[in-house]
Order: structure tokens, then C-alpha cells, then sequence
């Protein structure tokens, strides 16, 4: 049995990794998730130069879940690129995932500018769907948006891009982000981010527990998994085939990385867990999925994926 996936032609080992934000900031995290059994994995979104984020405390973690909002702190675009470039020229063979979130369109376009001209060879994760940084919108709610921002990168970039989307809780919003996603020469599509501008409150000090925003942020974790599954579906039966769907969100175990796989996922990105439990969670989910599988009868992730059932 093997875990190992394809996308855009570049082959994983593993069909699991972290999810941008969780663990992937600095440095020694990088190196971590490169030492672990992860098949990728995904820096911190970055901005052109390097950001505080919003004022503490920006994260809490929830029985079902995590709320956060951490207002994109960020070493910088050159802090991240200059990892994953000496990281290829260690690991020739291995592609990983650079994210990168300009909060305008100028900041986007000067980076994957940065991008284009650099040495790097592996994918780039243009996030449009950060729901923290105060007065920003979040771009994958603003479709005439997203035409724009795609329309303006596939002007000048021809690297291997995918899109980061926010999670979207309406069909015709699912054919309507495919429409305008179908137009262009995208990699794959990563769906989803956390599901933003939720609200915690402690009932015992009646007050919210993240100070940013008046307590409002991103949910992920556990409580998200039936929208984060019902994006990766609705995406698979909307896009082309040439783009590929990396599913986030929810994802805690075995049977969770099952599901969104048989949705359609190509790859899924681990968050709220791995931040919980760091590199350990790789070799635990990967050896749960390969028991489903082994029960099953299933070699490949290829032998299930995008194979849902449904009753007509
Ligand atoms: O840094 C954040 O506050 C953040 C980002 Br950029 C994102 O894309 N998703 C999220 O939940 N938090």
C-alpha cells in the first residue's frame, strides 16, 4: 500500500502535509516538516516584508477546533523563498509549496514578480482567503476579484500556481468560483481555509478569548470537516481535470484524510491537529489511512479518490 500522489506531474511520497499558518513560520519549523513523514510542505503566507500580526492572545484552542486570528504574521517574502530555494538545491526532487498573501493586488503581483524571476521550482499557493487582517475582505468572497487578481498573475507568471479559497456554503457559489477558476492554467485549488469570522465566547468571564477584531476570527479543526468536505466535492465535480484539489480542514485522523480523499482530494493539509500535535501526526494519520485502505482493499489513494457514492 502506498500513500504516495501526483500533482501537476510532480510526484509525493506521502499525500499529506501541514496546512499553511500551523507550525510553518520560521525556519526550524520548516526543517522540521522536511525531517518528518510529510510529503510536502507549505510556509507560512507571506507578505512582501515581514509582519507582527495582530496583538495576543490571536489564538485559542476549542474542543472543537481552534479560533483564530493572527493577522498574517511573517518573516517576508524573501525569508520564505530563500528556504524553499536552498531546500530544492539540498532535495532536487522534492516540490513544496510557497504561500504567498499581498493584501492588495499590487503587493500580490510584486511578489509572484519576486517569484517568476527567482530560481524556485516548486508551487506557488496564492491565498486568497486570509480573514483576519482588519479592513481587508477576503478576496474569494469578491468573484469579480478573483478574475482580476488570476487574470493580471497568468499576464507574466508561468510557474506551477494554485489558489487558497475560503470555504463557500452555496452551489451556485461553487459554480460560480469554478467558472472563473476553469479559465485559467492553475495547478490545483486548495480548499479550505478556515471559516472565517466566527465567535467564541467563555460564558464563565462572559467575554470573548482572542482580542483581535473584537474576538471575531477564523474557525478550523474538527467542526469544519462537513463544509471543508462539501468544498473539495463541489469543487471535484466543477473543475477541469487538469487542476487538483488539496482538501484542508477537519482533518484528525485516518478516517478524516479518507473522506476527503474519496471527495476528491489529490493531497490534504493537516492544521489545527498539527499544531496540537506536531510531526507525530504525519506518521499516526498516514498509519490510520493505510489501515482503511488495507481493510478495504485499496493500493493506491488513486483507487478511491473523487469515487463518492451517492444515491442517484
Ligand atoms: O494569519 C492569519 O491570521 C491567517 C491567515 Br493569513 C489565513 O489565511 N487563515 C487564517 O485562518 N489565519
Amino acid at each position: 500500500i502506498t500513500l504516495e500522489t501526483t500533482i501537476g506531474g510532480r510526484h509525493f511520497d506521502n499525500c499529506m502535509m501541514n496546512a499553511a499558518g500551523i507550525r510553518c513560520q520560521t525556519n526550524k519549523d520548516l526543517d522540521a516538516l522536511v525531517a518528518s513523514k510529510a510529503g510536502a510542505y507549505v510556509t507560512k503566507s507571506a507578505t512582501p516584508h515581514k509582519r507582527a500580526g495582530n496583538p495576543a492572545p490571536r489564538m485559542h484552542e476549542l474542543h472543537l477546533g481552534s479560533i483564530n486570528s493572527m493577522g498574517l504574521p511573517n518573516n517576508g517574502l524573501d525569508y520564505y523563498l530563500n528556504y524553499v530555494v536552498e531546500d530544492e538545491q539540498k532535495r532536487p526532487d522534492s516540490t513544496n509549496f510557497l504561500s504567498v498573501a499581498g493584501t492588495s493586488l499590487e503587493d500580490n503581483l510584486a511578489m509572484l514578480h519576486q517569484v517568476q524571476d527567482s530560481n524556485f521550482n516548486g508551487f506557488v499557493e496564492l491565498n486568497l482567503s486570509c480573514p483576519n487582517v482588519p479592513g481587508k475582505p477576503q478576496v474569494g468572497y469578491d468573484f469579480d476579484r478573483v478574475n482580476t487578481v488570476l487574470n493580471e498573475v497568468f499576464q507574466f507568471f508561468t510557474k506551477p500556481l494554485g489558489v487558497k479559497l475560503p470555504p463557500y456554503f452555496d452551489l451556485v457559489h461553487f459554480d460560480q468560483i469554478a467558472e472563473i477558476l476553469n479559465q485559467y492554467p492553475l495547478t490545483f485549488v486548495n480548499t479550505i481555509n478556515s471559516i472565517g469570522n466566527g465567535l467564541v465566547v467563555d460564558p464563565e468571564t462572559e467575554k470573548v478569548v482572542i482580542k483581535p477584531k473584537g474576538g471575531f476570527g477564523g474557525i478550523g479543526g474538527i467542526s469544519v470537516k462537513p463544509t471543508a468536505l462539501a468544498n473539495v466535492r463541489g469543487l471535484a465535480l466543477r473543475l477541469k481535470p487538469e487542476i487538483s484539489i488539496v482538501g484542508t480542514g477537519g482533518i484528525l485522523n485516518g478516517q478524516d484524510a479518507f473522506e476527503h480523499i474519496l471527495c476528491g482530494a489529490s493531497m490534504v493539509q493537516i492544521g489545527t491537529q498539527f499544531g496540537y500535535e506536531g510531526t507525530r501526526v504525519f506518521d499516526r494519520v498516514s498509519q490510520e489511512l493505510t489501515e482503511i485502505m488495507a481493510h478495504k482493499g485499496y493500493e493506491t489513494i488513486d483507487d478511491f479518490r473523487g469515487k463518492l457514492k451517492t444515491f442517484d
